[in-house]
Formats: C-alpha cells, sequence, structure tokens
C-alpha cells in the first residue's frame, strides 16, 4: 500500500510521542490520522540519534515526506542541574543529525521542540515567541537551553540558505500518560505522582521538593498532541510558536502537590523540603499566537488531567518509566 505523507516522529516512545500516537489512534476529528498517512514512531532502540550514521540509516529505511522531532534528553531541574554538558552536547548531536538528514532528503517540513524553560531568565512577563535569545536562561539548565535554542537559529539558516521548512513549536511543562517516573530526574508532576503513590502504599512521608511557591504552566500531553497535529498539517511560519495554556491557567508547586494528593487519595500529611532547589521562580509564557490562530481550542481541566495521569500511572505500575 502506498503512502502520501511519511510522518516519522522521532522520540515517538516518549511522553510526548505517546500522546501523538494516543490522538493520531483515537481522535475521530480533525486530530486522527489523515487519509494516505503513514506515522512512524520511533524509540531509541530504532537507532540513535547522536550517530550520523544511525540517522541517515533510519531515513533510509522510512524515507518520510514530514517529520516530528521530539528525541532529546530530557529532565527535570534535578537531572538538568547534574547533567548541563551531556544535555547541551547530546541534543546538539541529535539536532544536527536529524536536520541535516532531513534536509538531504528534501523532507516537505520537520517540526521540532524547544521549551518555555529556555526562555531568559531576567525577562519581563509574560515572555513571548521574540525573546528566546533575549538573554542567558536559568543557570540551572543552560546546557539544554543553548541546545534547544540553537533549533531556532538551524531552522533560520536552512530556511534562508536552501528554503527548507523547518520550524518549531515552545510547549510549556507537558505532563500525562506515558510519563517518565523516575524519583530524582523527572519532572515535577510524575515525581510527585510516584512519590505520592509510595507514601499511600507504604505509609511513608510524603515530601515535596523546594518551597511549593514556584508558578509553572502545565499543558496536557494529549491537549499538546493534537496542536503538534495542527502545526505539522496547518502552520506555515518557521518562527516558533509557545504551546501552552494561558497566563491565567499558571499555578504554584503547592497546587500541583495538592492536585495530586486528592487524585492519588492520600489522606496523610506532606512537608516541604526547603533545603532542595525551587529553580526558576516563573516563566509565565504568552500563549497569545496560539490563540490568534486557534482561538476555541479547549485545553483539558487541569485536575481533570492530573487525575487521568495518576490513574494511568496506578493502573502501569510497575511498566511505567520509574
Ligand atoms: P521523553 O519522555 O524523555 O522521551 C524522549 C524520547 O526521545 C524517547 O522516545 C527516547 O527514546 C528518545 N531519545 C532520547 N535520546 C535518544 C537518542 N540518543 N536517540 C534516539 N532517540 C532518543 O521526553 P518528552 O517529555 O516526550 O519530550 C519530547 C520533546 O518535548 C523533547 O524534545 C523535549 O525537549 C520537549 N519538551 C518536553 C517538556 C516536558 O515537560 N516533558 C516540556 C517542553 C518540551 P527511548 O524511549 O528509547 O529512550
Ligand atoms: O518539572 P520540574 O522538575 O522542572 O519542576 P522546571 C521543578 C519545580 O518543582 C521546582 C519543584 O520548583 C521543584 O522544587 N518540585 C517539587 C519538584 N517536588 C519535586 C520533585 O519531586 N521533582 C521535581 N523535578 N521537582 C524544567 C527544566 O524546569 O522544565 C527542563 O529544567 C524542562 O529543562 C522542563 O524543560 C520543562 O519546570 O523547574
Amino acid at each position: 500500500m502506498t503512502h502520501e505523507k511519511v510522518i516519522l516522529v522521532t522520540g515517538g516512545s516518549g511522553l510526548v510521542g505517546k500522546a501523538i500516537e494516543w490522538v493520531i489512534e483515537n481522535d475521530k476529528g480533525k486530530y486522527g490520522k489523515g487519509e494516505g498517512e503513514k506515522w512512524v514512531f520511533l524509540t531509541s532502540k530504532d537507532g540513535d540519534l547522536r550517530s550520523i550514521e544511525a540517522t541517515r540509516a533510519i531515513f533510509e529505511k522510512y524515507k518520510p515526506t514530514q517529520v516530528i522531532h521530539l528525541a532529546a534528553l530530557v529532565g527535570g531541574l534535578f537531572k538538568n542541574i547534574k547533567y548541563k554538558l551531556d544535555f547541551l552536547r547530546d541534543n546538539l548531536l541529535i539536532n544536527d543529525n536529524v536536520l541535516h538528514t532531513a534536509h538531504e532528503h528534501k523532507v516537505e517540513k520537520v517540526v521540532s521542540c524547544l521549551s518555555t524553560c529556555i526562555f531568559p531568565d531576567k525577562t519581563t512577563y509574560p515572555i513571548d515567541e521574540t525573546m528566546i535569545h533575549n538573554g542567558p536562561p536559568h543557570e540551572s539548565n543552560f546546557g539544554y537551553a543553548y541546545a534547544k535554542r540553537l533549533i531556532d537559529s538551524q531552522n533560520k539558516a536552512y530556511n534562508d540558505q536552501f528554503g527548507d521548512n523547518f520550524t518549531s513549536v515552545i510547549p510549556t511543562n507537558v505532563f500525562g500518560p506515558h510519563d517518565n517516573y523516575d524519583l530524582q530526574d523527572s519532572h515535577v508532576i510524575p515525581g510527585l505522582i510516584h512519590k505520592c503513590y509510595l507514601a499511600k502504599k507504604n505509609g511513608t512521608p510524603f515530601v515535596v521538593a523546594g518551597t511549593g511557591k514556584p508558578l509553572r504552566q502545565f499543558i496536557y500531553s494529549r491537549d499538546l498532541a493534537k496542536l503538534f497535529i495542527w502545526v505539522l498539517r496547518e502552520y506555515k511560519e518557521i518562527d516558533p510558536i509557545i504551546l501552552s495554556v494561558g497566563e491565567k491557567d499558571e499555578v504554584c508547586i503547592k497546587d500541583v502537590a495538592d492536585a495530586i494528593v486528592k487524585a492519588v487519595g492520600f489522606e496523610g500529611e506532606y512537608s516541604f523540603d526547603t533545603s532542595k532547589s525551587d529553580g526558576q521562580y516563573k516563566k509565565t509564557a504568552s500563549n497569545a499566537k496560539l490563540m490568534k490562530y486557534l482561538p476555541d481550542f479547549q485545553f483539558t481541566p487541569f485536575e481533570v488531567a492530573v487525575k487521568e495521569s495518576t490513574d494511568w500511572f496506578i493502573q502501569n505500575y510497575g511498566n511505567a518509566r520509574t
């Protein structure tokens, strides 16, 4: 069976990749699999994208017409603090290999992934897409941040010199099913879901890192997946677009802990370990550009998304990435 479109999703086995796969397979509306589309979701077992030979072999094998580039070394605040060179170098290698191989294969469109945590730490708020390069990122994740910022520069250079249609999106903090629940290296929501689950199961204390005061905007992975599919099919700019809930939906880490306590059904008390870093206090991003394009997009309410994510974790405990 021939397919007009072969969409290759690098990092397809991760949190965001699994959400895109779920939407493509389950959405009965405009986000579901399109006519003549073949979707390929890669894991690192298909090839280590830090190697140009492995990257070329993957492109030779699948001959993609479009690429959603998610593959990256990813982690929460504490993993970023520990491994700045790894985050810088691994992601530089992966991004250069994927973008250059996509160029060599004349891929029609590549959508890559930045993050709202790469914006300048000293900035005015709300942050918008024009501010990416306006100053150094937060100290805690400068390795990851510089590798990600370079994607924007690479996209512009490929477009300027060759006319390549390479663009990027800037998601805020993402959570959902198939997250990485490692107790040390994960992001805050999966980390606290895992910790709260163990506290309830073993009657041990539930400890939240930091003061609980920092502010974050969180997007449910299955909402982000729909936006990724829209960007792939409809978004025509090379400039990046922030994919986030609005400023009004910003919550503090204590709100996150309270939502997780409710979703897990934990009846004990929890405490804050203020010896642990708070990281960036805030990174409030504007989703005005997205709302101009999709004024009617409906985000899943935060507590509903936390409950769905927690239920998924409890049902899959033992198989989930812990
Ligand atoms: P994730 O769950 O850690 O998944 C990472 C994916 O990349 C996995 O499929 C992994 O394969 C693959 N991968 C990692 N290193 C690789 C390598 N050397 N070669 C080939 N594949 C490799 O990450 P995620 O949260 O889905 O993140 C996806 C994208 O969203 C990333 O670009 C990330 O920077 C961005 N993002 C994430 C967040 C967030 O809060 N999670 C926020 C903003 C932006 P294996 O499964 O085989 O290891
Ligand atoms: O998701 P997170 O690790 O990353 O959130 P960032 C860190 C915030 O949650 C800090 C608090 O204020 C932590 O003190 N926190 C409380 C916890 N308990 C925990 C816990 O058990 N685990 C974790 N991880 N945090 C990341 C960037 O920043 O944002 C990454 O470092 C990435 O590069 C990600 O881009 C989206 O939001 O602080």
